[in-house]
């Protein structure tokens, strides 16, 4: 059989509200024309992000009533426990209630200020994790990254040379850390090859500088590899994961993505002394060893949903459907960023509406258009999120090499029928691409400005 369905059947639904045009225009404009204030409610397709917005399968379900929620040694953490030593090999466990808490924890206890941090791309809280002990966080991506049109099979590696560079102008010692993203999700959820994670880890090795994944997407990554990578068709992708972990010496980890969960996450390492330090900061901040900040039925679906990740079957639909939008779209003339990753589609704004003037958000533009066309959210990653404001010229004085809109697909929520709806207001947009108008933002905080931005149309 040549078509691909979801592998699963759905037990529950949950109902989504229709609306028009007219509404949505009404609901937009009360949200400021900032879709992250909108009303979950007043969305139809919501792809705002992956995080957290997954579908539990029966058996997670189940595990969320078998919770033991004692306050010490629970049951539920022995078996979250085992779950994580299995699948990644790691001696040392430590539950987070999402993945920046594992964060911060790691980056308060391992740098300090002039420490610098190499990683292929660091995402959004991991950098302001590292920032805020006043390090350096430092993008290493390969130049293909940078060109969206451009086919490359693992568009996440780490520029190696680039890499060796770093640590010979900083010093050895002054690099507590070299992290991988897989999947890289802040340049276009782009894989990395298990030739690249060896590398990497060879330089760290070389120098006794300290390896961690930063994991939320390992199982992702993991089929990419065997896809594209030669040597690795008949592997499992059990076992391609463990290879992936076995070059590291730790990971971070936000359960909310390749753990299906809503919530949770892990910071791991095989350093005891190191184990034992982050316990004491976890205890101050988040709770005991054995929960976290997680309740005992969090870290059941955790247990079960990292192991549900990395079915095939699974993993064939995952990556299939997000493909399957990119090249609806792009073979509409929709420009985006190519290969498409694992878990998002990434258009490229600036070049859908090339009418509208860098300073006029075209990103956010579109974002806008997305939602009172279909009432689809999506999030642009562009001048509004990493533009640098100047408050005594009152205007940008720098803005990113590219304004994204990412439309990034929640697990197991969504059917073939939701992403061809998606696939339509794309290209219904793509085909009145010249009437859609630019934006002024009028109010914006001083720091995170995205979030609770006001914009008006020009
Ligand atoms: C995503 C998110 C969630 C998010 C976070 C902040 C602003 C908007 C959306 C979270 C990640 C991630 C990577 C590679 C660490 C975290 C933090 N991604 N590393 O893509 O993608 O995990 O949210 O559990 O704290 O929408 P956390």
């Amino acid at each position: 059989m040549k078509t691909i369905i979801e592998p699963f059947r759905i037990k529950s639904v949950e109902p989504i509200t229709m609306s028009t045009r007219k509404a949505r225009e009404f609901y937009l404009q009360a949200a400021h024309y900032n879709p992250f204030l909108l009303h979950s409610k007043d969305v139809i397709i919501d792809l705002l992000t992956d995080s957290g917005t997954g579908a539990m399968s029966s058996e997670q379900w189940a595990g969320i009533m078998r919770g033991d929620e004692s306050y010490a040694g629970s049951v539920s953490f022995q078996r979250f426990e085992r779950a994580v030593k299995d699948i990644t090999g790691f001696k040392f466990v430590i539950p987070t209630h999402q993945g920046r808490a594992a964060e911060r924890i790691l980056f308060s206890i391992m740098c300090k200020k002039g420490d610098v941090i190499p990683n292929n791309t660091h995402f959004d809280t991991t950098r302001a994790n590292i920032e805020f002990q006043g390090a350096e966080a430092l993008d290493l991506k390969i130049a293909e990254a940078s060109k969206p049109e451009v086919y490359h099979p693992f568009k996440g590696n780490m520029d190696l040379e680039k890499l060796q560079q770093i640590i010979k102008e900083r010093g050895a010692k002054n690099i507590p850390i070299i992290m991988l993203t897989v999947t890289n999700n802040s340049g276009g959820g782009q894989p990395v090859s298990m030739e690249n994670i060896r590398q990497v880890s060879r330089l760290a090795r070389k120098y006794k500088i300290p390896f961690y994944l930063d994991a939320c997407r390992f199982a992702e990554n993991a089929y990419f590899i065997k896809l594209r990578e030669e040597g690795y068709k008949r592997k499992s992708v059990k076992s391609i994961v463990k290879e992936m972990f076995s070059y590291a010496d730790g990971c971070t980890m936000s359960a909310k993505k390749d753990g299906i969960a809503n919530i949770g996450g892990f910071l791991c390492t095989n350093d005891e002394i190191l184990a034992g330090k982050e316990k004491d900061l976890l205890i101050l901040t988040e709770g005991f060893p054995t929960y976290g900040g997680l309740a005992g039925r969090d870290l059941e679906a955790i247990a079960i949903g990292l192991y549900e990740a990395m079915e095939d079957d699974y993993l064939k639909y995952r990556i299939t459907s997000t493909e399957y939008l990119g090249k609806h779209i792009s073979e509409a003339g929709v420009p985006i960023m190519l290969p498409t990753g694992g878990h998002a589609i990434y258009i490229d704004g600036r070049n859908f509406l090339p009418h509208i003037p860098k300073d006029q958000y075209p990103g956010w533009s579109l974002a806008c258009e997305l939602y009172l066309e279909a009432g689809v959210r999506s999030v642009e990653i562009g001048s509004v999120m990493f533009g640098v404001y100047d408050e005594k010229k009152k205007k940008d004085v720098l803005l990113p090499s590219l304004d994204l809109v990412r439309l990034a697909i929640p697990r197991r929520t969504y059917t073939q029928s939701h992403i061809d709806y998606v696939v339509e207001a794309i290209i219904n947009v793509y085909n009145h691409r010249e009437s859609v108008k630019g934006l002024k933002m009028t109010y914006q905080a001083k720091y995170r400005r995205h979030f609770t931005a006001h914009f008006k149309h020009l």
